[in-house]
């Protein structure tokens, strides 16, 4: 008798830690002391004392790196990149915008994939900075405009805004309209162009779609360990959108910030790192793969991301999974391959999963590559109190409020931009 009940205990432990949750850790006390890779170092030894070293020296290795063992590096180039102004309104949204709506094709290996992008314009400027960025739902969950066109890709279900069998409905339009403050953008003088990330890689652990898809050889059903997961081809598809930007006569190219919340701000900071034509980038509460450092292990962590979004990163990076440890870099070296252009990382306080300290030191220790090139970046180590922003060539601001993005968001966003891009 006793041994069954030994017997029944042993196995309820071990069903017990085979399925035990992953426990975030959110106790500043238990975060790790761990080095800081060093930014301004090489990795082998080498100090970078001039702009010259660092773009010769430092800048190509960190992003190598990260390439070949973060977010995996690009297959190689599209064969054509094409467009098409699918519908047009130069009095959209009651006479206050300009509203186009393009849909690009990506062709290689005689494979075609199509996107759209929606792009509100400003009606005072000739040429307009914008914001650009992905949404998760859909171009027409960001407006009510019943004009927007409704997508065909797979979309993730959502109860809560009535998407199921994994399309798309007009009956969402608008349902995420809180998170783009379109009449502030075109107030201020900037248009937005946004465009569905599913169109470009579905959200889903399956990479027989997407862009991906479109570069296999004979047989080939994967990328490679060290090449593109989803976050580096939505990360490539925000370049090829800004290919048919600069082709357009109402957009200043030169002036286009890429922006992204959550999956898609990781994808907004491997777009600015990877494609110096824009002009700065934008983190909404971007976090683990993100802004944050992995090192500190607050919130989610790198084997924690892997485990839930295995195809996110390139297999490689699961070599880190529970061995922060062993990574020779951290996140803020992401953010450095910005630099100089201007960098806004953004964080929220009840957002403790994305780990809002991690975010802001990150951005603070990007602090000697901005002043070698003359800009100003954060440099204090201290985390500012909540809804005070600091606003230099580097940004950041802690607001009030849950993992989203708000009119807070984007009025401080404004003002930045206002300043650092026009
Ligand atoms: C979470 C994920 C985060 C973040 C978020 C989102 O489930 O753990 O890394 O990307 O999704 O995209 O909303």
């Amino acid at each position: 008798m006793k041994k069954l009940t030994l017997l029944i205990l042993t196995s309820l432990f071990m069903t017990y830690h085979s399925t035990a949750q992953f426990a975030p850790n959110y106790d500043e006390a238990k975060v790790p002391n761990f080095p800081v890779p060093e930014l301004m170092t090489t990795f082998s030894g080498e100090q970078i004392n001039n702009r010259a070293e660092w773009d010769m020296k430092r800048r190509p290795e960190l992003l190598k790196f990260f390439e070949e063992n973060v977010y995996g590096k690009f297959p190689g180039a599209l064969d054509q990149v094409t467009f098409k102004i699918l519908e047009e309104d130069k009095n959209a949204l009651d006479g206050k915008a300009h509203r186009k709506q393009i849909e690009v094709s990506c062709e290689k290996n005689n494979r075609t994939l199509h996107f759209n992008i929606l792009l509100y314009l400003p009606k005072n400027k000739e040429r307009a900075p914008i914001f650009l960025g992905y949404n998760f739902f859909g171009n027409h969950t960001i407006t009510s405009d019943p004009h927007v066109i409704v997508h065909q890709a797979w979309t993730m279900n959502n109860a809560d805004l009535g998407i199921t069998e994994n399309r798309a409905k007009a009956t969402s339009r608008g349902v995420r309209s809180h998170r783009w403050a379109v009449d502030k953008i075109l107030a201020n003088g900037f248009g937005l162009g946004v465009i569905y990330y599913g169109e470009v890689d579905p959200d889903k652990n399956d990479f027989s779609d997407g862009l991906h898809a479109l570069f296999y050889g004979n047989g080939q059903q994967k990328p490679q360990e060290d090449e593109w997961g989803s976050i580096a081809a939505w990360a490539f598809g925000l370049s090829r959108a800004l290919d048919v930007l600069e082709k357009d006569d109402l957009v200043d190219a030169s002036k286009v910030v890429v922006f992204g919340h959550s999956r898609l701000g990781k994808a907004a900071l491997w777009a600015g790192a990877t494609d110096g034509r824009f002009a700065a980038a934008i983190s909404n509460n971007s976090g683990c793969g993100g802004a944050a450092l992995s090192k500190r292990k607050f919130g989610e962590t790198v084997g924690r991301i892997n485990s839930s979004f295995p195809h996110w990163f390139c297999d490689r990076f699961k070599k880190f999974d529970q061995n922060e440890e062993a990574l020779p870099v951290d996140q803020h070296q992401l953010l450095a391959l910005i630099a100089p252009r201007p960098l806004y990382v953004a964080s929220a306080a009840e957002d403790q999963w994305a780990d809002p300290k991690g975010e802001f030191l990150s951005a603070h220790y990007t602090y000697p590559v901005y002043h070698l090139f003359g800009k100003e970046g954060i440099q204090s180590p201290n985390i500012p109190p909540v809804n005070e922003p600091i606003q230099h060539t580097v940004a950041y601001h802690i607001r009030t409020g849950v993992h989203d993005v708000t009119d807070y968001d984007w009025e401080h966003y404004l003002k930045w931009a206002k300043q650092f891009i026009e």
